[in-house]
């Protein structure tokens, strides 16, 4: 990949896209347009969770079949938000099993009544397992939580005068097993003197609380009965061109017509085409840059596609609108390029984590992550260890923060992790993941795993087909998965892209030894180059620091150790990162929960600003960094007025 040229890319780009995907039509983000209408389901729903022995009560006495009050008491769950930390029973706190939810819905007269509408339903994601009931009958199944899914209803809605009320019923089940993405297995305690009959505990491979729910928005949307149904955009650059190469799938018809129109941000017309496949050549492109790497960075365009199709009831017309970047990414032995220029990536790994909400999407949340990240000067940031919500994307798109959009392999830690029925799994969930995401911008890498047992022979062959599978879905774009194994041992290096490593000097391994993380980081990158001559990006580093606790000279758990060590750290990748090492991602952006443990104190702490998002010494430490980072790096005029915008 690294010694293709952007060109060649773009030209293979609308013959490549698209031959290895396996799944059924496209998941375009619900987007409301002149054809196009969109009713949230955000807010209430009725829930409740079933404490029953075998956790099957819902479906023995078929809660879907009537309202969910009819059949018990139920409590109020905001959607969207985890369910873990709302209410006040510490039974569902760790709740293990199936939960219900309920929200009943008044569609509006013309979506129940025109058969020209397509009305769908649109589940952001439910963790970790659900079934969706619409007025009783089962629609809808879906395996994972951390990516969408949906069903077109509209058999279901357009069918009396009464349709109009809907009533939506989902059961979600966050068990793990060894097979689904995170896998996690459920442990049975049977010594009757200390646990009671049919005690069980779910036990996950994974550093971060498991929480569980709607945690992403729900919604019903609209479409004519033909539509656009996916759209796939790769870019490119030629000479001084921009080139869009595109590829539209359309449902519901055979019959129709596609208008293709590329605008700028002053909504000039700057390209057009026709039919389902083509390619836009944009004269004098402004290029999409990460933030910090130009004056005017993450610039959009907007991709108009309009569709006209003949169905039985008659000509129908469809519009969608996606935002389009028009960028190259390049990896060559010791570089990361982005549009043929040295990128290095400096910022965090991140979770979807907060008080109370638990993983729930939350607007004033994100805003304030993506203020944060500006503050402090990162220009990147790790999906770990799961897709991020789509508006995340979205921001990350207009703001120049670079992606690596990482897939929930997270705790693949047992070897009987690593069987057929898992790797089947895991292809399909990249499968998604790449549907998903694959028109932002923003991401420029895929993670197919993080921290696998990378040293067994069986998971060398399961990377190898996950990574080969990712490049085949998306030619466009390096893939690499995180790995912590010895340069030596790992099995699935071979097949990646750029080494992301991560590294605990000082803490996990001669923990207390600051003066030994210079020494130890060196030979880790010198190691890994010597072997592998790829690029590297230090992926997790870091230290816990409880805010507020401080000593001096630091010890362990105070904000001046976190700080010593960062230093230390930062010294080596000084050194490196002019040669061959192309990023450094903190760990962590933010403190966040994790299960229960001694080594845990309500959560993980390493964190560089607090679960509610105040910064610790390290921050500071960390916004000089980054921020001299640019200054060094960048000779162009622009730099001057791109610090001074953001001081
Ligand atoms: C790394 C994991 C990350 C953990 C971190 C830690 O990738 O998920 O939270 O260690 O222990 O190995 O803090």
């Amino acid at each position: 990949m690294a010694r293709r040229t952007a060109v060649a890319w773009a030209a293979l780009g609308p013959l490549l896209w698209g031959c290895a995907l396996a799944l059924q039509g496209g998941m375009l983000y619900p987007r409301e347009s002149p054809s196009r209408q969109r009713k949230e389901l955000d807010g209430l729903w009725s829930f409740r969770a079933d404490f029953s022995h075998n956790r099957r009560r819902g479906f023995e006495e078929q809660w879907y079949r009537r309202p969910l009050r009819e059949s018990g008491p139920t409590l109020d769950m905001p959607v969207p938000s985890s369910f873990n930390d709302i209410s006040q029973d510490w039974r569902l706190w760790d709740f293990v099993g199936w939960v219900w939810y309920e929200r009943e819905v008044i569609l509006p007269e013309r979506w129940t009544q025109d058969l020209s509408t397509r009305v769908v339903l649109r589940i952001g994601s439910a963790h970790a397992y659900a079934i969706v009931w619409v007025n009783g009958v089962d629609t809808l199944e879906h395996e994972g939580g951390y990516l969408p899914f949906e069903a077109d209803i509209s058999n279901l809605v357009q069918v009396g005068p009464l349709s109009s009320q809907l009533r939506i019923t989902i059961a979600i089940n966050n068990t793990l097993t060894p097979t689904t993405l995170p896998p996690g297995t459920i442990q049975y305690l049977t010594d009757t003197s200390k646990y009671p009959k049919g005690y069980f505990v779910q036990n996950v491979y994974f550093d971060f609380f498991n929480y569980a729910g709607l945690q992403r928005s729900v919604l019903l949307y609209t479409t004519p009965t033909a539509c656009i149904d996916d759209i796939t955009v790769t870019t490119g650059v030629e000479h001084d061109s921009g080139l869009v190469n595109y590829q539209i799938s359309v449902k519901g018809s055979n019959l129709f017509e596609l208008e293709v129109r590329l605008l700028d941000a002053e909504n000039k017309l700057m390209a057009n085409g026709t039919g389902t496949q083509g390619q836009l050549k944009v004269p004098g492109a402004r290029l999409w840059w990460p933030y910090l790497m130009h004056e005017r960075p993450a610039y959009l365009y907007s991709l108009e596609v309009r569709l006209t199709a003949q169905t039985s009831l008659g000509p129908v017309s469809d519009f969608y609108t996606l935002p389009v970047g028009i960028r190259t990414v390049n990896v060559t032995k010791s570089q990361f390029l982005i549009n043929g220029k040295p990128f290095y990536f400096h910022g965090v790994n991140k979770h979807e984590d907060a008080d109370i909400r638990g993983k729930g999407f939350d607007w004033p949340l994100l805003v304030k992550d993506f203020n944060l990240l500006r503050w402090l000067g990162a220009n990147a940031f790790r999906t770990s260890h799961y897709p991020y919500a789509e508006e995340v994307l979205q921001m990350c798109d207009r703001y120049g923060i670079v992606v690596i959009d990482e897939c929930p392999g997270v705790g693949l830690e047992l070897p009987q992790f690593f069987n057929n029925v898992s790797l089947q799994n895991h292809m399909r969930v990249m499968e998604e993941v790449v549907r998903r995401d694959k028109n932002h911008p923003a991401v420029v890498m895929w993670s197919v795993a993080n921290e696998p047992a990378s040293h067994l022979e069986s998971a060398g062959y399961y990377l190898k087909m996950v990574i080969a599978h990712t490049k085949a879905l998306d030619p466009s774009r390096p893939v690499t998965f995180v790995t912590r194994s010895n340069y030596a041992a790992d099995k699935g290096a071979p097949y990646v892209d750029v080494i992301c490593v991560n590294s605990y000097y000082s803490w996990y391994n001669d923990f207390g030894h600051l003066e030994l993380i210079q020494r130890q980081l060196t030979t880790q990158f010198e190691n890994w180059y010597k072997t592998y001559q790829k690029p590297i990006i230090q992926s997790e580093y870091g230290a816990e620091a409880i805010v507020g606790f401080h000593q001096d000279p630091p010890l362990m758990f105070t904000e001046e150790y976190q700080k010593s060590l960062l230093e230390q750290y930062h010294v080596v990748l000084d050194q490196k990162r002019r040669k061959y090492v192309v990023g450094e991602l903190i760990w962590n952006f933010a403190d966040f929960m994790t299960e229960q443990s001694p080594t845990r104190v309500l959560g993980n702490k390493k964190g560089v600003f607090t679960r509610q998002r105040q910064p610790k010494s390290a921050a500071f430490l960390l916004r000089e960094r980054y921020w001299k980072i640019l200054t060094c790096n960048i000779n162009s005029p622009e730099t001057p007025n791109m610090i001074k915008g953001h001081e």
